[in-house]
């Protein structure tokens, strides 16, 4: 097992509107230890498996602190089925917009339907952190990324940013 990489921006598969997971097969679990692998190594909090250029539909999470024991969480084909009407501001990162956060609101409980590694089907109201990460993952399987809810002046200077370190890198 080795940790993949993680793809950043301008990379548009970032972009892409990810594949919902028909059978859970070895490949499936596979994926799953690579995708916690390279969680853990990065190390972030969640990943989604676009974020290492598998457009399906998986992703998975790591709440706990440094300290405590890991407890990974994964979360198949996740679809948030409900909204609250009250908000909350997080100061958010991503792997693949590298050393940016920023504060973005976001329904403050969600709830979640989603398979587990068995095929079996779970419903989850989330709030705080974990309604955040829920938030923010499952957008990267519909092609969204956090940066999408920052004003336009500040997510244009940031696409700027990685656009124009790109070509220095190809140049
Ligand atoms: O590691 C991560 N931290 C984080 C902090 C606030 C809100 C969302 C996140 S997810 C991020 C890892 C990542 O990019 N997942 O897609
Ligand atoms: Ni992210």
């Amino acid at each position: 097992m080795a940790p993949r990489e993680i793809i950043t921006l301008p990379d548009k598969r970032l972009r892409l509107k990810s594949e919902p997971v028909k059978r859970i097969d070895a490949s499936i679990r596979k994926l799953v230890d690579d995708l916690f692998e390279t969680m853990y190594d990065a190390p972030g909090i969640g990943l989604a498996a676009i974020q290492i250029g598998v457009a399906k539909r998986i992703v998975t999470m790591d709440l706990s602190r440094k300290e405590e024991e890991h407890k990974p969480q994964v979360f198949i084909n996740p679809e948030v089925i409900w909204t609250s009407e009250e908000k909350s501001k997080y100061e958010e990162g991503c792997l693949s917009i590298p050393d940016f956060y920023e504060e973005v609101e976001r329904p403050a409980q969600v709830k979640v339907k989603y398979l587990d590694l068995e095929g079996h089907e779970h419903e989850i109201e989330a709030s705080g952190l974990l309604a955040t990460c829920l938030q923010h993952e499952i957008d990267h399987t519909n092609g969204v990324l956090f940066i999408d809810y920052i004003s336009k002046l500040k997510r244009d200077r940031i696409i700027k940013k990685f656009a124009k370190a790109a070509k220095k890198v190809e140049a």
